[in-house]
């Protein structure tokens, strides 16, 4: 039987800047291509904050915003044939095609075969599978996962294993991938580096996780919230500084307490000043900074050229260089065999109903994630 039209309690974002409002809204059916997918839990990420909060330059209003979810395959559209009614999926904002330029490069995570639409709040034929009272509600990042049902291409899709539990591993959809993939697959870190992490979030204690996982020889935590050392520390970091400690530049005070500076280090904030400080906190002649934090529209990085000159390096990692459907099912593992702890990460677990009080508790510092329940 074909798929109808179905009702869903959905967090929409009416308005940049305003609180979601929990409504019900239409979910039409998957169409080609395409899966319909009942979310059962999904985590919150700064970046959805960032989006609402209206700096994003693709932001797009109104709007269901989340990005970190899991889920259970409802409906598959015509043509789908990777996945079936019953499967349990994560959701990917990174799609993986398997036959783009980008997927077959073997250099990069970051397959475009969807991507101009989904930066438009659309599916891949341009049009939204939500409403709400007649008038179109546009898809975030490709998931939308603030829905108790969403529709994904079949290629935003991992399928994992149903033993997984759905509403912890749901934090692969983002957060935690991205700080150990940022690690391990774009700096490639290795055994004996030293190591520099600021922010200490959800993406920041995962990089942290990524850095004992390679097995570096000092791991340097750095925010200004001092409360959020100590989960840093279980996690591996071996060194805690606060930059209001301290009234010269942190990356001098980092340069000082390496011997000339660490070999990699990673932002996780979104600060475009701190960016400049992890690249310049890097040994000189082969040190590497990675930037995974999101800055808001018509901010810019900057640093003297001499940085780069002299051997530092910049890069930057979106969904820790993960390809999501042929990679992700080996985190989940690591998740279920307890290489990758997630129970940390989960500070607050609540209903969809309060979810505007997982904005609140990330914005005052208090949570690394919350998981919302449906
Ligand atoms: P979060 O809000 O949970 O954590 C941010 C942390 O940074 C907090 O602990 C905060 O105290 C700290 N911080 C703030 N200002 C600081 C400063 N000046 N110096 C040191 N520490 C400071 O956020 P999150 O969910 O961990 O996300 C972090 C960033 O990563 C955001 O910009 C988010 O949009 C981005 N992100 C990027 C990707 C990607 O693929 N590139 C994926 C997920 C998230
Ligand atoms: N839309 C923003 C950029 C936002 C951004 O950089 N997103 C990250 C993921 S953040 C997940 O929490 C990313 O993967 N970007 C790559 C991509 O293709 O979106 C802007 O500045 O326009
Ligand atoms: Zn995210």
């Amino acid at each position: 039987m074909s798929a109808t039209t179905i009702k869903s309690r959905a967090a929409v974002a009416f308005a940049a800047g305003e609180a979601l409002k929990i409504v019900e809204v239409d979910v039409a059916p998957p169409q080609k291509g395409e899966v319909r997918v009942r979310i059962v839990a999904t985590g919150v990420c700064h970046t959805d904050a960032f989006t609402l909060s209206g700096d994003d330059p693709e932001g797009i209003f109104p709007a269901i915003l989340g990005h970190e979810g899991g889920g259970i395959v409802e409906a598959v559209g015509e043509g789908v044939t990777s996945l079936a009614v019953g499967d349990h999926v994560i959701p990917l904002y990174t799609a993986e095609c398997r036959q783009c330029k980008f997927c077959t490069s073997g250099k990069t995570n970051l397959c475009q075969a969807v991507r101009a639409t989904q930066g438009k709040g659309l599916m891949p034929d341009g049009t939204t599978r939500f409403s709400y009272q007649g008038q179109p509600i546009y898809h975030y990042m490709g998931c939308s996962t603030f829905s108790e049902y969403t529709v994904l291409p079949e290629i935003s899709l991992a399928k994992i294993p149903q033993e997984a539990p759905l509403e912890k591993v749901c934090l692969l959809g983002c957060g935690v991938t991205t700080g150990i993939g940022a690690v391990l697959n774009t700096a490639k870190v290795e055994a004996g580096a030293t190591v520099a992490i600021f922010g200490l979030g959800g993406i920041g204690l995962a990089a942290i996780i990524g850095a004992s996982m390679a097995k570096a020889s000092r791991i340097i935590a750095v925010d200004i919230n001092p409360a959020k050392f100590e989960i840093a520390k279980q996690l591996g970091a071996t060194d805690f500084v606060n930059p209001k400690d301290f009234e010269r530049p942190i990356q001098d005070v980092i340069v000082e307490m390496t011997d000339g500076g660490v070999d990699y280090s990673f932002e996780c904030v979104g600060n475009v000043k701190l960016m400049r400080a992890a690249l310049e906190c890097c040994h000189k002649g082969w040190g590497e900074s990675t930037i995974i934090g999101v800055a808001g529209a018509g901010q810019e990085i900057s640093t003297r050229p001499f940085q780069l000159v002299t051997g530092r390096v910049w890069r930057g990692s979106a969904f820790g260089g993960v390809k999501g459907r042929t990679e992700l099912p080996s985190y989940v593992k690591k998740a279920q065999s307890g290489e990758i702890p997630l129970d940390v990460f989960i500070t607050h677990n609540m209903p969809l109903a309060e979810i505007n009080e997982a904005f609140h508790l990330m914005h005052e510092g208090k949570s690394i994630r919350t998981v919302i329940h449906f």
